[in-house]
Order: structure tokens, then C-alpha cells, then sequence
């Protein structure tokens, strides 16, 4: 149990390093009619890859429009994130669809 506690620590420890490296590629999955994660926290610099794996266009589109792709059935689109903040998004085609990237320097 212990040990088990130790390596989930060490772990996190690594995955929260700030050592890790500038421009990461986060994936985010569109399917069924979601983003998954539906909240993401990545740094200034990375980039986030949505994979549509549905049979419909969806876009991840930024509530205050700073950002915006749209993605074709079985593709990927990318956008890098270039200023912290918190952002809400929607799909444009489906605004139940919706996530949250926070974005930190
Ligand atoms: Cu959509």
C-alpha cells in the first residue's frame, strides 16, 4: 500500500515537472457528440490536437473567438495555445458540446 502511494507520488511528480519540454501536443477526443477531457490544462506554447472520431464535421471553436478549428470526420486539427487564460469552447455545429482549456504561463 505504501509503495503503491510512493509510485503514484512520483508519478505526479513527473507529469507536474516544469521541466517538461515547451510545445507538448496535447490530444483531445470528439466523440460521441463530446470533447474528452472536457477540461484540459496545458502551458503557453503547447498545442492541442482534437481527434474527431465521429461521422460529423465538429469545431472547437473559442467562446470569445481568439481561437477556432474545424475538424472533418476522422481527422485531426490543431491549434497552438499562445496566451494564458481560461478558455470555454463550443462546437459551432453542436454548442452542447462544449470543454474548458486552462492555459498557464
Ligand atoms: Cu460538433
Amino acid at each position: 500500500m505504501c509503495r503503491l502511494i510512493i509510485l503514484a507520488a512520483v508519478a505526479l511528480g513527473m507529469l507536474a515537472s516544469p521541466a517538461s519540454p515547451a510545445g507538448t501536443i496535447r490530444p483531445i477526443l470528439m466523440k460521441d457528440i463530446a470533447f474528452a477531457p472536457k477540461q484540459v490544462t496545458v502551458h503557453v506554447g503547447d498545442t492541442l490536437e482534437w481527434a474527431n472520431q465521429d461521422i460529423v464535421a465538429h469545431t472547437a471553436t473559442a467562446k470569445d473567438k481568439s481561437w477556432e478549428v474545424n475538424v472533418l470526420p476522422g481527422k485531426n486539427g490543431r491549434v497552438v495555445m499562445k496566451a494564458a487564460g481560461t478558455f470555454d469552447y463550443i462546437c459551432r455545429y453542436h454548442p452542447n458540446m462544449t470543454g474548458e482549456i486552462i492555459i498557464e504561463p
